[in-house]
């Protein structure tokens, strides 16, 4: 077995780890704090989930650096070496409103390359992992890339904040396409492109949002696109485009 395909399995084992930990941690009352406003929460469990991972992951690469959401992480400037980027509960308003529909999310660049990407969707017990190297799964089984169908054909993805807005005429798009879907997780939305259900997403992400699911997008073959004129830089907040290519081309027809 290859040294990356043995450290998949460890973190596959891990991520299966917190995710029980994590339905335990729900059979108690969760400790609810307001973050930048009422929209934005964190509970207990996102940091604990947190400094679990990150202590795991200390111990499993200790020379590698740590990107994470709630401040148990390393300070980092560059993609330089090893990077894991930690999303210990996506969808925290989910978590703590419908108590599904989350997710746990890590990923693991080396040298800027997406190598590694994680998503646990927690209660429905499906993980989603791989990389550009091992193929891309759902538990055991591998995912095949989805079909490549234009807007018309498809559901459009949108984060709730720039529907609302109509940032980079996101509602034109929206139009467009046969349906709309808003998921409240990243991490979710994320796994609802891998597996063919949705074509596109506009959202705003923030790395440990779009991290792992960039890693897991773009090995099938779904293109990762900045919307504005920035380059994608994952160590910072991206209004992006996730889809297949054929809806890419057919949004970015219509948005620009
Ligand atoms: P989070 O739950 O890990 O914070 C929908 O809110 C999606 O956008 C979730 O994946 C959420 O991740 C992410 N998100 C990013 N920034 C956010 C913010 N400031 N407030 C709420 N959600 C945010
Ligand atoms: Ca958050
Ligand atoms: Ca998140
Ligand atoms: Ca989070």
């Amino acid at each position: 077995m290859s040294e990356l395909s043995a450290l998949d399995e460890t973190i596959q084992n891990l991520m299966y780890e917190v995710g029980e930990r994590t339905k335990a941690a729900m059979t108690k009352k969760l400790q609810i704090d307001e973050k930048t406003s009422p929209h934005d929460l964190v509970t207990d469990v996102d940091k604990s989930n947190e400094q679990f991972i990150n202590q795991r992951l200390r111990q499993l690469d200790p020379t590698a650096k740590i990107v994470s959401e709630e401040g148990f992480g390393d300070q980092v400037h560059d993609l330089a070496g090893r990077v894991w980027i930690v999303d210990p509960i996506d969808g925290t308003m989910n978590f703590i409103m419908e108590r599904e529909n989350f997710a746990i999310m890590l990923a693991l660049y080396v040298d800027g390359q997406p190598t590694l990407g994680y998503i646990l969707d927690v209660m429905k017990n499906r993980l989603y992992h791989g990389g550009p190297a091992l193929g891309v799964w759902e538990n055991e089984t591998r995912l095949t890339p989805p079909l490549n169908r234009g807007i018309r054909d498809s559901l459009i993805d949108v984060s709730s904040y720039i529907l609302m807005n109509d940032i980079h005429h996101a509602q034109t798009a929206a139009r467009a396409a046969r349906s709309i879907r808003v998921f409240g997780s990243a991490g979710i939305s994320m796994t609802q492109l891998i597996t063919g259900r949705t074509g596109a997403y506009i959202t705003n992400l923030k790395p440990w949002d779009l991290a792992p699911g960039r890693v897991l997008c773009e090995a099938l073959g779904l293109v990762v696109k900045p919307i504005d004129d920035h380059p994608l830089d994952v160590l910072s907040s991206n209004f992006v485009l996730v889809a297949v290519p054929a809806a890419a081309n057919d949004i970015e027809q219509l948005i620009n």
